[in-house]
């Protein structure tokens, strides 16, 4: 059944990583910025705005604001994010989080329950690198782009929200407390479509997620529900490179479709996450789309996605693969089922 509704998609053949992440940055998210050229790190301990450090997870961890200041082809760029490590021994996994707020704890990350489960989150909000909105002269666009205009192949927002999680990565690397081989970049929706790319383009991440991610995240779309390429491309044309919204509506015009940019984590994990009312993001297109790029792990003698000849529906769960697939009750949201998800397949694969 799977290999049927997948022929219906007429999907393009998986290429070798480099292509594919080669189309998918000069023809849909634009090209990640260059890494920079020196990074400095200030961290403040302790810093939360509330005054409740004290008591920081109930005092199982420990919240550090880090501020990356950096020098990026002879100007200086620099944005904030919190680290929030557990107070115990060892080596932690943890999580890069793209997040849509910068409180830490926030409502929608549960950070004394990642904790609790021995994990420590490194959370920025996606706004303190550059704004969701068509302005190019602002914060690192500004930086990269003279005037605020770009090119045809340059990157979009969500590469460069993607380039500040791997700036982030980098700081966590330098910490003996996290555990390197555990790392994961996660996200919500566009923040989603984000943890995708930041991923398939960095292979220090050991793991990703995407949650909810829907069009050009996770789901395939050569025949999707709900938004569409072009209806995206209308709203959001920033999100993307300019080729991508110039190009033809018709997805089946592409010389790509999203399972590439799944299959571009191979050989590393990825859990695509869907809630079952989420018709915009579109769940049978987001399952297909994991289950289109695991030829890529076949490839490599891995399983991908492990599954039932079926599509999966209310909370099903398919930890077992290289690619994870999880579905739960509810519409689009990231919240503790999805987190717990994510820490259950991270679990199961150390
Ligand atoms: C919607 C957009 C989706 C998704 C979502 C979000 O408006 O159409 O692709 O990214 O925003 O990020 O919340």
């Amino acid at each position: 059944m799977i290999r049927e509704l997948l022929t219906e998609r007429k999907l393009p053949a998986l290429k070798c990583r480099e292509e594919m992440l080669d189309l998918l940055q000069t023809k849909e998210y634009g090209i990640l910025p260059p890494k920079p050229d020196k990074t400095e790190w200030k961290v403040e301990k302790n810093a939360l705005p509330h005054g409740y450090c004290a008591e920081f997870c109930a005092g199982k961890g420990t919240v550090y604001r880090v501020t990356a200041e950096m020098t990026l082809g002879g100007k200086t760029f620099s944005f904030p994010f919190y680290a929030a490590i557990p107070n115990s021994e060892g080596k932690h996994p943890f999580f890069v989080s793209i997040n849509f707020h910068d409180a830490v704890p926030d409502i929608w990350m549960p950070t004394e329950e990642l904790i609790d489960n021995g994990f420590a989150v490194l959370s920025f909000c996606y706004t303190s690198v550059t704004s969701d909105n068509n302005d190019f002269t602002d914060g690192l666009a500004g930086v990269l782009y003279e005037d605020g205009k770009r090119g045809p192949a340059d990157a979009g927002k969500i590469a460069m929200w993607a380039w500040a999680a791997q700036r982030v990565l980098d700081y966590a690397l330098t910490l003996d407390a996290l555990d390197a081989d555990r790392c994961a970049v996660c996200g919500h929706s566009r923040l989603g479509k984000t943890a995708l790319l930041a991923a398939a383009t960095d292979e220090r991440f050991a793991f990703c997620y995407s949650n909810d991610s829907g069009c050009s995240g996770a789901a395939l779309s050569r025949g999707k529900n709900g938004e569409t390429k072009d209806r995206i491309c209308h709203v959001f044309p920033f999100w993307f490179c300019e080729d991508y919204c110039a190009a033809p509506a018709d997805p089946a015009e592409l010389p790509f479709d999203q399972h590439y940019l799944v299959a571009s984590i191979a050989p590393r994990f990825v859990l695509v996450g869907s809630a079952e009312d989420d018709g915009w993001a579109d769940p049978v297109s987001e399952f297909l789309s994991a289950a289109a790029a695991s030829e890529a792990y076949e490839a490599m003698g891995l399983t991908g996605l492990v599954c039932e000849d079926a599509l999966p529906t209310h909370d099903a769960f398919l930890p077992e693969g290289h690619i994870g697939y999880h579905i739960r009750p509810g519409s689009h949201y990231f919240g503790r089922t999805d987190w717990n998800r994510l820490i259950q397949f991270m679990n199961h694969h150390s």
